[in-house]
């Protein structure tokens, strides 16, 4: 596998908090798990946005803010910079920062949503979001007050475009994994899936995975030097 020229080569790379944290967002699994005192499974789920839609509206405004203040770094630039050598390269994030993209990564999939993007519950028309939210917007499709949310995946929710993300997994040649803790599904089997599909299998990360031994090859490092000393 090795042997074969990028040109040649179906590769899909799957990151996560990890790399984005040298930009100086933080991943979810710091500070033990809290994000001000809340665990992100107490933020993240559908029942956390009935329950309490000011908290979890409060927690996606912040980070949406945020992404004004960060930009991308080496790792983020590495990947779109190698993406047109490959024979087909899909990017699969399970971040929701626009990282990425200003990087000038092209064939990529959001697969837990995107901060700066909204859907109503009541219409389901997804559109751009730049402001906050809150329990008084109202839509601007269905002009209903309080049906807007955080265009998220959240627990017990369906991942993204999962069908693509399967069918580029079971075809690849290389599957590479970035920054991620390897704790969350779909996304943590997504190397046994490549592995059965015969792929080379490598992860690069700031310590060893919960899913490291699936890995054939690994190497461990801040994202911004593994990332371009791997691609190089
Ligand atoms: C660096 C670095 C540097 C630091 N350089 N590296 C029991 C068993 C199996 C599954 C389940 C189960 N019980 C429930 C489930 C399902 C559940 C799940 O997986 N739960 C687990 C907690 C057990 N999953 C779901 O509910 C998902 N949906 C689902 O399963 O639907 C059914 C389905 C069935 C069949 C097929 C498909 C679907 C939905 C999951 C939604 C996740 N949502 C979140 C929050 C929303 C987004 C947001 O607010 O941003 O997504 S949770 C949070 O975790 C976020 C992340 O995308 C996700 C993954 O985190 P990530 O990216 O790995 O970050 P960290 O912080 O964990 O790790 C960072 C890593 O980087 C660390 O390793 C560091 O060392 C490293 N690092 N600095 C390189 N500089």
């Amino acid at each position: 596998m090795t042997s074969m020229k990028k040109a040649e080569q179906k590769i899909v790379v799957l990151t996560g908090a990890g790399i984005s944290a040298e930009s100086g967002l933080s991943t979810f699994r710091d500070n033990n798990g809290l994000w001000e005192n809340h665990r992100v499974e107490e933020v993240a789920t559908p029942e956390a946005f009935d329950r309490n839609p000011d908290l979890v509206h409060g927690f996606y405004n912040r980070r949406r803010q945020a992404l004004s203040e960060v930009k991308p770094n080496a790792a983020h630039l590495k990947l779109a910079e190698i993406e047109p050598l490959y024979q087909s390269f899909l990017l699969v994030t399970q971040n929701v920062d626009d990282l990425h993209e200003r990087a000038g990564s092209q064939n990529l999939i959001h697969m837990h949503g995107e901060l700066l993007k909204k859907r109503c519950v009541l219409c389901h028309q997804v559109s751009h979001q730049r402001n906050d939210l809150s329990v008084e917007s109202i839509c601007q499709y269905c002009h209903q007050q309080g049906t807007l949310r955080p265009h998220i995946v959240w627990f017990g929710e369906m991942p993204l475009l999962m069908n693509e993300i399967m069918l580029a997994l079971m075809q690849c040649d290389l599957f590479v994994s970035i920054g991620t803790s390897g704790t969350v599904y779909p996304a943590a089997g997504f190397v046994e899936v490549a592995n059965q599909s015969g792929a080379h299998t490598v992860e690069l990360n700031l310590e060893a995975s919960e899913q490291a031994s699936q890995f054939k090859e690994s190497f461990h490092g801040p994202a911004s030097s593994v990332v371009g000393d791997y691609f190089n």
